[in-house]
């Protein structure tokens, strides 16, 4: 069964809105998996963000992502990825389609509520990062 890897973000966290995102998704039709809450430090932010790391806004991101505990959670379910990134619109919540959780929730292009893998090979790789085998429970 396809999987993909979903942070809830700073910006969602202080709004406690972990509860609302992953309800939808399970509404969906995806199945949660795995979930855990950590505050992630910058050795895991650079692991996470490592395509980002040459990008002007890579310290921001860090420094945002690294500001206070996130959710972490695997969904399955098939074509979990595009359904997922779908169901979150566009990276830019200005940008993002009517009923999409960052059209609904996210603030801006950094703090936009939530990550989601952007294909089955980098949500196995970003799995790995914040979950053991035995964490996740298909
Ligand atoms: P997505 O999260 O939609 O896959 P990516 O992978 O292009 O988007 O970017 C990862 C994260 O980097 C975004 N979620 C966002 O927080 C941040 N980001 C992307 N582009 C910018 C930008 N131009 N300025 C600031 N932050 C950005």
């Amino acid at each position: 069964m396809e999987r993909s890897l979903v942070l809830v973000k700073p910006d969602a966290m202080e709004r406690g809105l972990a509860g609302a995102i992953l309800a939808r998704l399970q509404g969906d039709g995806l199945k949660l998996t795995a979930l855990r809450m950590l505050h992630m430090d910058m050795a895991l932010a650079g692991r996470h963000y490592a395509i980002h790391k040459d990008k002007p806004f890579f310290k921001d991101l860090v420094d945002y992502i690294t500001s206070m505990p996130i959710v972490a959670a695997v969904f399955s379910g098939e074509g979990a990825v595009e359904r997922i990134r779908k169901a979150m619109g566009a990276t830019d919540p200005a940008r993002a389609a009517p009923g999409t959780i960052r059209q609904q929730y996210g603030l801006d292009i950094q703090r936009n509520s939530t990550h989601a893998s952007d294909s089955p090979e980098n949500a196995e790789k970003e799995i790995a990062i914040f979950f053991k085998k035995g964490e996740i429970f298909e």
